[in-house]
């Protein structure tokens, strides 16, 4: 099957354009539902890790205008002198508050008028070209997957904000304990990435054979009650559990526990989107960063799992479950903002892998051991500045989204990567083993 015949499906291009235009306007929905603040809030820098949710709004519309209107349509730019206002290179986030910024009324004026012109090119454009930026929608695709990414930046913004009122909350199914906590994974090769998800970035491919040594793998996500075990077991205190650097980010920090959680006599408490809450032990911890999570295995007597690890565990499927689109929330996975927090250990026995580890999609990110690097093989497209730029020793790799992801927007070739000192993300892990 080629990468065209994949995504269009049964539907041919008819049915996929219908799609696309269907998942545009969700996507839109949801960006205007997190900036649905007074104008305040919206031009006010929550946190220095963070844009105004104002420059979020006009970026992903202007991002939305390079490649689909500029790029793909020929369209002249509608506003050339706004282009450095919004390019992510340009200038850093703590200086973006400074900037002269389109309000938020003329964001959302701008963004709409682009979206506009956007549905007329993707009315008439041919997605069975062989251009790859047409090919099976692509630049929508790419467009559609930023988007849900801003938004789920939009998420840790409001959440750093510590304003209530302003994020849904919603319902989830109960967890499930775990009967055998841990997964064993036989040696032998697998396939990492993708040559054939339409949708897939450039460092998902190209998919290449890999031999994994036997190895364990944590069925859930770690879990709040867990990780409380740790801090109480003098865990941020100890440094044979830490690395360097990670000792010295603590030290530094006055870092005790995951970010958001204070202690109250007996009781660890977190804000939660501006409501405080006694923390749920069921819950996997989220709010760590990278050297948390690794010292933590440490103290456990594991480690974190390899990105390669990770990905074997699920099986081999474009999600754990199978082919399946995660469109249907509810039954496998807690992804799309359904809550807004991550679902309890085993709360979703159907969303599990061939191997049986469960929640490796939703719920939270997953810190894992590897170095953002390029696959043996990776081409760059359709720019440096998505994928490429970040490749080396610098950033570590996430898998498998977050309760904030939304489906369009991962899959178990999904690559994220982020400092190992970040923790406003959406961010947990789980624990991997070698075999004795
Ligand atoms: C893939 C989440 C690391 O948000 O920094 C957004 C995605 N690239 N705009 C980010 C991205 C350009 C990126 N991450
Ligand atoms: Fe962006």
């Amino acid at each position: 099957m080629t990468d065209l015949d994949a995504v269009l499906g049964n539907a041919g291009p008819t049915g996929l354009k219908e799609r696309i235009a269907a998942e545009l306007a969700a996507v839109r929905e949801r960006s205007l539902a997190y900036t649905d603040a007074d104008d305040d809030m919206l031009v006010r820098q929550h946190s220095p890790l963070m844009s105004p949710l104002v420059w979020d709004l006009a970026h992903v519309g202007n991002y939305e205008e390079l490649w689909v209107l500029r790029e793909v349509g020929g369209i002249e730019p509608m506003r050339p002198e706004i282009d450095p206002l919004y390019d992510a290179f340009k200038y850093p986030r703590k200086d973006r508050p400074s900037l002269p910024l389109l309000g938020p009324a003329e964001a959302r004026k701008y963004i709409s008028g682009v979206r506009g012109r956007v549905l007329d090119v993707l009315d008439r454009v041919n997605l069975t070209d062989p251009d790859p930026l047409r090919a099976g929608g692509y630049v929508f695709g790419l467009v559609l997957q930023h988007e849900h990414q801003h938004d789920e930046t939009m998420l840790a913004t409001l959440q750093l904000s510590r304003r209530p009122g302003l994020v849904r909350d919603g319902e989830l199914p109960p967890g499930r304990p775990a009967a055998e906590p841990e997964v064993h994974i036989p040696a032998g090769v697998f396939t990492m990435g993708t040559d054939t998800v339409a949708w897939a970035y450039d460092n998902e491919r190209p998919a290449h054979r890999l031999y994994l040594p036997g190895y364990w793998i944590d069925r859930h996500p770690v879990t709040n009650g867990a990780y409380m075990e740790f801090v109480e077991d003098g865990g941020y205190r100890d440094p044979r559990w830490w690395l360097p650097q990670g000792w010295e980010w603590a030290e530094r920090g006055g870092v005790e526990a995951p970010l958001f959680w204070t202690r109250d006599g007996d009781t660890w408490w977190r804000v939660r989107f501006g409501r405080e809450e006694p923390v749920p032990p069921d819950e996997p911890v989220q709010h760590v960063s990278w050297y948390e999570a690794d010292a933590y295995a440490r103290w456990a007597g594991k480690r974190l799992p390899t990105e390669a690890e990770w990905e074997k565990a699920c099986g081999g499927r474009t999600y754990p479950w199978g082919e399946a689109d995660p469109g249907h929330l509810g039954r496998w996975a807690n992804l799309g903002h359904r809550a807004a927090r991550p679902a309890p250990a085993g709360a979703f026995p159907d969303g599990a892998s061939p191997y049986g580890v469960e929640q490796l999609i939703g719920d939270v990110w997953e810190w894992t051991d590897s170095w953002f690097q390029p696959y043996p093989g990776y081409r760059c497209f359709p720019y440096e500045e998505y994928s490429k730029v970040f490749f080396g020793e610098t950033y570590r790799v996430l898998r498998g989204g977050s309760w904030a992801t939304h489906p369009s927007a991962v899959r178990t070739t999904f690559r994220n990567w982020d400092y190992p000192i970040r923790r406003q993300i959406f961010a947990g892990f789980r624990c991997a083993r070698s075999e004795d």
